[in-house]
């Protein structure tokens, strides 16, 4: 068995992480801009003033592309672009845009954009941000000229990404922009706004392009099965949809997203009791999208314990990457499959990759056996998704290049291409040449 012949292979980036060109062409802050520009909210104070510059070097992002051979592209367009401060319209901010819509199109790779990868405008926050309902109708308008203009050129779209980390770490950790640390029903607001935003936005591209696909891209607990049995697999299935039971945030729960927008209901669980959520809301939330993106990364154990499912706690010295996250492959098989059965929906993985401590060795090249490992048992666990019946249509690597990872600043590296950022040259790693080969023989060589 393998990959679907019309599976689909891609890379990842998001807007802040890679443009860089922070304030050219009329761009407005965003709460990133504000944040990374605090003292001590980032690793060294790192911003993306000028990240991978992205802005001016797509040309070489394009190469990058062409390298891997991959046909699908997913990223962002920055919302302060093109509406700099949330409400005035910048006509220059699609120019870089059309530049990499029209390149993309020219090299046979298809354009998925990303609508709202975290950079919500700072003068929107200045009026409460996601705690204010305004938000999410001007990220709809925003959402809907976008698709208007691309109307022809980009067939895919992507509403929010994660919501379960700008609000979840961005509203109650605080660890993200805006750094706000609410609880409660002001946590509730802004988790509702979300919502909204995410069913304005399915109702605004659909208005402007009829023809466009839409989906979203969510995050949150996974849960993989200690042994494969009956009993620690329903385990693992319960304990991934138990929202608030598990990690360190309250929302990193994937169903606090997707119930919503496919089920029209909020989880069963005192967090979501307000008069705040009305049935109109709710309709409005809950709109026909035609797939599912996943972020995978790393998932908790779980068993069948007495009294229901319990965590396993990881043992002594299991395999993590650099930023420490557990290395859990069964992931990609177990997890997509709980999502599929729950919300019947064509599935991609939207994101999935690791950090490692790259560099350039003594040869002169990036040799990055850690992702190659990591990669080749993500991959071979989403290849027996497939086998198991779970509609699986693609898999986009995060990320295209190393860049700006939020709070830890430069010093993670996603990339399949090292970013020196002393000279901003990108150069593939080994994980590149082989991800390429994977993309050519649809993963028969995994
Ligand atoms: C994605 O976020 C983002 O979409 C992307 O922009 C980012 O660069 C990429 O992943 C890599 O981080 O609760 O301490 O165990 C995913 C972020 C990763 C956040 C896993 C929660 C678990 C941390 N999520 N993480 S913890």
């Amino acid at each position: 068995m393998s990959f679907p012949t019309d599976f689909l292979w891609g890379a990842a980036s998001a807007a802040y992480q890679i443009e860089g060109a922070a304030s050219e062409d009329g761009r407005g802050p965003s709460v990133w801009d504000t944040f990374s520009h605090t003292p001590e909210k980032t690793f060294d104070g790192h911003t993306g003033d000028i990240a991978c510059d992205s802005y001016h070097r797509f040309e070489e992002d394009l190469e990058a592309l062409k390298l891997l051979g991959v046909k699908h592209y997913r990223f962002g367009i920055s919302w302060t672009r093109i509406f700099p401060d949330g409400r005035t319209f910048n006509e220059r901010g699609f120019a870089y845009y059309d530049k990499v819509v029209d390149l993309l199109l020219q090299n046979g790779i298809t354009p998925w954009v990303t609508l709202f990868h975290w950079d919500t405008p700072q003068a929107l926050e200045d009026e409460g941000g996601w705690q204010n309902r305004e938000t999410a109708r001007l990220l709809a308008q925003f959402a809907g000229v976008v698709a208007e203009h691309f109307h022809g050129r980009v067939y895919h779209y992507f509403t929010l990404n994660e919501p379960q980390c700008f609000i979840g770490l961005g509203y109650e950790a605080g660890w993200h922009a805006p750094g706000k640390t609410l609880s409660g029903a002001p946590l509730l607001t802004c988790w509702h706004n979300a919502m909204l935003a995410h069913g304005m936005m399915v109702q605004a591209v659909r208005k402007a392009d009829p023809s466009a696909q839409i989906g979203l891209a969510s995050c949150g607990l996974g849960c993989v099965p200690e042994r494969e049995s009956e009993a620690d697999i329903e385990a693992a299935r319960t304990a991934m949809f138990s929202f608030g039971a598990y990690g360190n945030f309250t929302l990193f729960s994937q169903n606090a997203f997707l119930d919503p927008a496919l089920f029209g209901r909020y989880p069963d669980h005192p967090f979501f009791d307000s008069p705040e959520i009305t049935k109109e809301d709710l309709a409005i939330i809950q709109q026909p999208i035609d797939f599912i993106g996943l972020n995978f990364y790393n998932a908790y154990v779980v068993r069948a314990g007495k009294n229901g499912p319990e965590q396993v706690p990881f043992y002594r010295g299991s395999p993590t990457t650099a930023l420490r996250w557990a290395i859990t492959p069964t992931m990609m098989h177990y997890c997509t499959k709980f999502i599929y059965e729950r919300y019947q929906l064509p599935v991609y993985i939207t994101e999935n990759g690791l950090s490692c401590n790259d560099k350039v060795y003594l040869d002169g090249k990036v040799h990055d056996p850690d992702r190659i490992d990591f990669l080749q048992r993500y991959l071979r666990e989403l290849k027996r998704a497939g086998e198991d019946g779970v509609d699986i249509r693609g898999y986009f690597h995060w990320s295209l290049i190393d860049n700006f990872e939020w709070a830890d600043g430069y010093k993670e590296r996603f990339g399949l291409f090292f970013v020196d950022y002393q000279t901003l040259e990108r150069q593939p790693k080994d994980s590149a040449f082989w991800y390429r080969s994977v993309v050519e023989t649809n993963g028969e060589n995994l």
